[in-house]
């Protein structure tokens, strides 16, 4: 059982993972960069532990830190979010190891993901869809060159330790191999020190389709149906939505049930997200997320889950809630992710918080650590809210969403409203018709 838990991330996660520990009876130790003193996840706390200085490598991705602190206030259980630690398997080692528990999956586990080629390889074994591509590393453009000739151009190359849109490289001809590959591989081991890379097909205008997946360690596992993530920029998603406007129903059962049997197979636990690129019909893997995410508050609406209750029951060893019949789709959800940031330029816009009113009313949530007063660090990621609405229907939540985003005051500091505004009137937007390149193509980037 855990009795006290210790948030190893600030923000609006650090709150959303407090306020389910609070409805379980949970006490909670808030961790802090001196940067973060004043902020939500702090006060609202019941201890709280500063943990060294503004820039995160001494404080939110210090470990030793960390598990002084969780050793100090003698909690149980440490929760990493998503960010920071929540991907790094040597730090749910050392979790394990002090005698704490972990809310996340086996190092081992986190490992495997986090190399892009051990995950597709995993995948590939569990029956998991995945996109044509090279078996394993590529060593030489040899290799490279003969590699092609089975898949065809355009190929993308990967770096084994890159995700997230990093250490990526398009060959479009038979002439663009040699040096794609040879950027790649050379950017790859200077940018995370591991010079792997493979290959793949590359897939010119798909959607990014993820699907929620949950498992308790020991076979059993459930999947909480797809999101769309495919409205982004530089790889920033902006706007989420669940389920998905493309996926038809059958779709959405065998993708599910795909990666619930993929699940069990590996004895999975706790929350996962498997990524799949989605193009004319098909799905292909693309990585997996072995962490909660940002957008999961959308899947919590169109199924009545709470997931991060979810992920506590599961690290308690109480196992999962519900059985796969039990979940359903309950209406239609969206999160736009609020930026203080220029409307310009994109780049974050840290500032003051000088008056803040946030929306409400049938269907409409807010995750956020705001508050009137409140300073923004510079320090940190420029995401400083997550407005979610619900509602029966797509339509009636898009119509939703605008409402809640014009009652939205946040005064002081620039946000991205007024382009969120914008997007949800774009025809394409509203017709559900959009790929990945949409939002770039719309800003004229591409
Ligand atoms: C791809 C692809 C097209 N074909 N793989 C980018 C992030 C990384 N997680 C995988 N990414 C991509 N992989 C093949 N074979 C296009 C992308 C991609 C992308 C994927 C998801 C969401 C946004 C994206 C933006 C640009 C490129």
């Amino acid at each position: 059982m855990i009795k006290k838990l210790l948030i190893a991330n600030r923000g609006e996660i650090a709150v959303r993972i407090i306020r389910a520990c609070r409805e379980l009876g949970i006490k909670t130790v808030a961790v802090h960069s001196t940067a973060d003193a004043d902020s939500m996840h702090v006060k609202i706390a019941d201890e709280a532990v500063c943990i060294g200085p503004a820039q995160s490598k001494y404080s939110y991705l210090n470990i030793p830190s960390i598990l002084t602190a969780a050793q100090i206030t003698g909690v149980d259980a440490i929760h990493p979010g998503f960010g920071f630690l929540s991907e790094n398997a040597e730090f749910a080692e050392l979790v394990d190891e002090h005698g704490f528990i972990f809310v996340g999956p086996t190092s081992e586990h986190i490992r495997v993901m986090g190399d892009k080629i051990k995950a597709k390889d995993t995948a590939v074994k569990l029956g998991i869809p995945v996109v044509p591509g090279s078996q394993g590393e590529v060593k030489t453009v040899k290799d490279a060159k003969s590699w092609s000739k089975k898949i065809g151009f355009p190929l993308i190359i990967k770096a084994a330790s890159g995700g997230g849109g990093r250490g990526m490289k398009v060959a479009n001809t038979p002439e663009e191999l040699e040096e794609a590959f040879n950027i790649c591989q050379t950017e790859a081991l200077s940018a995370f020190g591991d010079g792997a890379v493979y290959m793949e097909r590359y897939l010119g205008r798909p959607r990014h389709i993820e699907i929620q997946v949950f498992g308790d360690g020991t076979g059993n596992a459930l999947h909480f149906f797809e999101r769309d993530c495919s409205i982004q920029r530089r790889h920033q998603k902006v706007i989420e939505e669940a389920s998905g406007p493309s996926i038809d129903e059958k779709t959405r059962t065998d993708i599910g049930n795909v990666c619930v049997k993929a699940m069990s197979k590996m004895k999975y636990r706790g929350a996962g997200t498997i990524e799949f690129l989605y193009e004319n019909g098909e799905f292909f893997f693309i990585e997996m997320n072995t962490r909660i995410q940002v957008e999961h508050p959308i899947t919590e609406m169109i199924t009545g889950f709470d997931l991060i209750k979810e992920q506590i029951n599961v690290a308690s060893g109480d196992g999962l809630s519900a059985k796969q019949q039990d979940i359903k789709i309950n209406g239609h959800a969206i999160e736009c992710r609020i930026n203080a940031e220029c409307p310009e330029t994109f780049m974050p816009m840290p500032g003051t918080v000088e008056l803040y009113h946030a929306p409400g009313g049938l269907g409409v949530r807010v995750d956020s650590h705001l508050y009137a007063g409140y300073s923004i660090p510079p320090h940190y990621d420029s995401m400083i809210a997550k407005l979610i609405v619900h509602a029966p229907t797509r339509e009636i939540a898009i119509a939703r969403m605008k409402r809640a985003l014009k009652e939205y005051l946040i005064i002081g500091v620039k946000t991205n409203i007024p382009l969120h505004l914008k997007l949800l009137d774009e025809p394409d937007f509203i017709s559900g018709d959009y790929t990945i390149h949409w939002l770039e193509e719309l800003m004229g980037l591409k």
